[in-house]
């Protein structure tokens, strides 16, 4: 049995953990190295692992674990999830404020406007302040069961603290941009089919059989509203959006109070152009009554509420015409067709190409060279054809077949069966291997300055490099030898290329070009597995036990080190030098270092090292840095010129200490170490 002392260690960790998901998935503003969070959550996992009867179904460790259940049981609700009327322009917008004004006659009314998020409406039960079930609008009467599902949105609290007995909470799941465009990018190299835009995407993740695919989807969550609630009283919709941050759900920042229907014409008409930079789909806002009694005299028709509607901004399309398709060759050998259109505007651009996936999404949209489309971007990003316009068929068009030969090195194409992806045949095809050296070069891999695709052409074209791992035995006198490049530059690319065998595992895993492996899954498992031996050695089984990584990863993962050629590579990497561990600087070895639970303030400039280095310091023995002097700081570190943090720090009786005191502090431990 567990002994108390073991129980409320676990709860503190817990605590912690959810303290620091909190800082890090709803506000965005992380307060721990992604390692030392890590490490609070290996901690408690080991903990309830040892004393199973501790883990509490709110334990961030139980985010992942629900069953695979067959279906979604359907599930009534107490108060239905209504849709909301439609307004297309400001004419509508006055419309509607004068049938709220007729509906409240004499009354001042305040508005409420609210971004429409592009995504799937949710109804969240919680009781005594614990998640219990997670349902889909379903036909606003009826809702889906997908609870386990939900469970994996790290945005959605699964324990309040100072929740009444009952309470829903209503909002929407949405997966962010960035997040659908690599999921359709992983989609379209593996063969599958891509998700339209990011609802449908988002859609299709909640409804997975196992959680843990939701839970490598990324998906997020606003709360925007509540549903039945016992043992609270909220009386406006500004009220309840402040609770619901208080509750510490993500709640929209750009929601805004307004006093009169001209400010709210011209509070949508705002966001019109603005809502593309966001980084989610809206599709509209909501405008609402901000006061919940006149809510509820203004009451509902059987559709819709009549104290709120929704302004729907048009959706960005734009006509044109395919003048031929082009087939492009990626990193796995996959080869992507895409339409070269005549140029159009369109959100902001001008689109001269458009994706087309693969066969089985060209021969869906029966989509022919010649053709009239309709097209909009996906994600706000990526040009895509909605549909062909058939009216406009002049029976000239041509039907588009797939090369039978690789059109970089003319191998055999071939098409696995049960995916809809061709693939060049060819394990030395030229292409390929360019496209896995420009990748392995680039940014967020090992960031090899000065080796872009020309240089990588170049390097092929001299026969310099066949894989990676060539790069490392590479002379500078060999470089030069290339066209268009000097001797100073080859010194140069041989230098960052050199530099480039430290990046460490992180970088290096996601450099391989591993499938599904993008940098987020790569730093996952390098934090998990701390070297590449390690994670070579790992089972199914336990590589299906890191939070965030999917079955698909794991399959992925498991191929590509079962290849002989993989082995091989990674072999000549290390022997070359290659950091195959995560680097040092990054590591944070003990995490009861001399300033374990401190909040540390830096004040002033230190004069034996930089802010950074000090910052640096302090984390990696367990301490915490904060930007400023808040009641949660416990220690001041005071150098130079130190200005209003010290007084502050003062004027709160914080602990200070100086610049020698620090050193000692810090240097005591090292000499130790
Ligand atoms: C749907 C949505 C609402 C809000 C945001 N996004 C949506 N998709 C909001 O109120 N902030 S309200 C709503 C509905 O009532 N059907």
């Amino acid at each position: 049995m567990a002994t108390k002392a073991v129980m409320e260690e676990a709860e503190k960790l817990r605590e912690k953990i959810r303290h620091y998901s909190y800082l890090y998935y709803v506000l965005d503003q992380p307060a721990i190295q992604d390692y030392e969070f890590d490490q609070l959550y290996r901690r408690l996992v080991q903990m309830e692992q040892q004393h199973p009867e501790i883990i509490t179904p709110d334990s961030p460790t139980q985010r992942v674990g629900g069953k695979a259940s067959g279906d979604f049981p359907k599930v009534t609700f107490r108060k239905p999830m209504l849709s909301l009327s439609n307004v297309f322009n400001p004419e509508e917008i006055k419309a509607f404020d004068q049938r709220v004004k007729n509906g409240l006659p004499g009354e001042s009314v305040s508005y409420i406007t609210e971004l429409k998020i592009d995504g799937l409406s949710m109804n969240l039960i919680y009781k005594d302040g614990v998640l219990i079930q997670g349902l889909t609008r379903g036909d606003g009467h009826v809702g889906e069961d997908v609870t386990a599902n939900v469970r994996t949105i790290r945005s959605i609290p699964l324990k309040l603290s100072g929740a009444p007995s009952y309470m829903e909470i209503r909002g929407e799941v949405f997966m962010p941009r960035k997040s659908f465009i690599a999921l359709n990018g992983e989609r379209d190299e593996a063969g599958l089919m891509p998700f339209a835009n990011c609802r449908n995407a988002a859609a299709g993740s909640l409804r997975q059989l196992d959680p843990r695919v939701t839970a490598s989807r990324n998906l997020d969550f606003f709360a925007y509203a509540v549903g039945d609630v016992e043992g609270m009283k909220i009386h406006s919709q500004e009220e309840l959006l402040e609770t619901l941050k208080k509750f510490q759900f993500k709640v929209n920042p750009h929601y805004k109070k307004w006093d009169s229907i001209e400010d709210v014409i011209s509070g949508v008409l705002e966001w019109q152009e603005k809502r593309h930079t966001l980084d989610y789909d809206t599709d509209g806002m909501v405008i609402k009554v901000n006061n919940f009694e006149q809510q509820s005299r203004l009451g509902a028709t059987v559709k819709d509420p009549k104290w709120a509607t929704a302004y729907k901004y048009p959706p960005e399309e734009a006509e044109t015409k395919i003048r031929h398709i082009a087939v492009t060759l990626g990193r796995t050998g996959v080869l992507t067709p895409s339409a070269d259109v005549d140029p159009v505007r369109l959100a902001g651009t001008t689109v001269k190409r458009a994706t087309l996936h693969n066969m089985d999404f060209i021969r869906g949209k029966d989509i022919r060279v010649g053709d009239t489309v309709r097209i909009y971007k996906a994600g706000e990003i990526i040009p895509e054809i909605d549909r062909v316009i058939l009216e406009k068929r002049t029976g000239a068009e041509q039907i588009f077949n797939m090369p039978d030969t690789c059109p970089v090195c003319g191998s055999p194409v071939h098409r696995i069966k049960g995916e809809a992806a061709y693939r060049c045949t060819n394990r030395q095809c030229g292409g390929v291997i360019r496209e896995k050296l420009i990748h392995f070069a680039s940014r967020g891999a090992m960031s090899i300055d000065g080796m872009g695709p020309a240089v990588v052409d170049n390097m092929i074209a001299f026969r310099l490099v066949s894989d990676p791992s060539d790069l490392y035995s590479l002379t500078a006198d060999q470089l030069a030898q290339m066209e268009r490049m000097g001797e100073k530059s080859a010194v140069k690319l041989t230098a960052s290329i050199d530099a480039s065998r430290s990046r460490g595992l992180p970088k290096l895993l996601y450099a391989l070009g591993i499938r599904y492996v993008g940098e987020k899954a790569a730093r996952i498992l390098a934090e998990h597995f701390g070297s590449l031996d390690a994670l070579m050695k790992a089972e199914e089984e336990e590589l299906l036990l890191v939070e965030g990584i999917g079955p698909a990863i794991v399959s992925s993962l498991i191929s590509y080190f079962k290849e002989k050629s993989s082995q091989e590579l990674i072999q000549k990497l290390k022997e070359k030098g290659v950091l195959t561990e995560i680097p040092q600087e990054e590591k944070i070895t003990d995490k009861a270092g001399v300033f374990a639970g401190e909040k540390v303030v830096l004040t002033g400039k230190l004069s034996s090292m930089g802010r950074r280095e000090a910052a640096e310091l302090i984390i990696g023995e367990g301490g915490e840095i904060m930007s400023a002097v808040t009641n949660g700081t416990t220690l001041v570190i005071a150098g130079e010129d130190p200005g209003s943090k010290l007084e502050k720090a003062r004027a709160r009786g914080i602990h200070i200490i100086e610049e020698n005191e620090f050193l000692k502090r810090a240097g005591v431990r090292a000499a130790h170490s």
